[in-house]
């Protein structure tokens, strides 16, 4: 099973994906996290994409789909994952695309988690409150969403034209996302 959890920054991607971990044992490949932890360990990658991810732009489509490349090639990856914040450009879709196929695999599903900008803007100031991420500073997160706008929004096409995009309500409480999560994956 391949499935894309999709939608805006702060929308509940990661904290869904890692719910879905813990009840169903897939695996989670969220590069958002592949690359904080590039950060954190002080690589070269983390010192290149620092000031990106802290400003709100994305980061190079080649960095992220050779991120998503190496783990896929990982024994643990072999039966799919759960991708998290990947796609998150057209092209990032067709080289996933084509790195499943390769493996006779497919993306299954795609998750859009839908939630309105005034409730965006209130998770993310209350991550920054509890967290200090770097990127959920009000000028980063004003970033954030017009990227998601402009270069995240054209998959919705994208993945209608395969016929796997589910939208999900993503306005509730975490459990009752989670449900209307399992609802979809359960109709498989
Ligand atoms: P991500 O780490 O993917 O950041 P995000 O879009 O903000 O999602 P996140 O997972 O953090 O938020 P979530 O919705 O779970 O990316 C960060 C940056 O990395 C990007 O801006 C970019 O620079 C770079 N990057 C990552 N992937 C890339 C790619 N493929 N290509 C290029 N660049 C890439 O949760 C947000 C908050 O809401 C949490 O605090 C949570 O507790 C809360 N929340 C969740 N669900 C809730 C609910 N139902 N009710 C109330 N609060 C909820």
């Amino acid at each position: 099973m391949n499935l894309v959890l999709f939608g805006p920054p702060g929308c509940g991607k990661g904290t869904q994906a890692k719910r879905i971990v813990e009840s169903r044992g897939w695996i989670q490949l969220s590069t958002g996290d592949m690359l904080r932890a590039a950060i954190a360990s002080g690589s070269e990658l983390g010192r290149r994409v620092d000031g990106i991810m802290a400003s709100g732009a994305l980061v190079s489509d080649e960095i992220v789909i050779e991120l998503i490349a190496e783990r896929l090639g990982e024994a643990e990856a072999a039966g799919g994952a759960i991708f998290d914040g990947f796609p998150r450009t057209v092209a990032q879709a067709k080289a996933l695309d084509e790195l499943l196929a390769k493996r006779g695999q497919k993306i299954d599903s795609v998750i859009r988690l839908v939630v309105d900008n005034d409730e965006l803007v209130t998770r993310m100031a209350k991550r920054s409150a509890e967290q200090g991420r770097a990127d959920d500073t009000v000028e980063a997160f004003k970033t954030r969403l017009s990227v998601y706008e402009e270069q995240t929004a054209p998959l919705i096409p994208y993945y209608e034209g395969q016929g796997v995009l589910h939208d999900v309500n993503g306005m509730g409480s975490m459990d009752a996302v989670s449900a209307a999560i399992a609802d979809v994956l359960d109709k498989g």
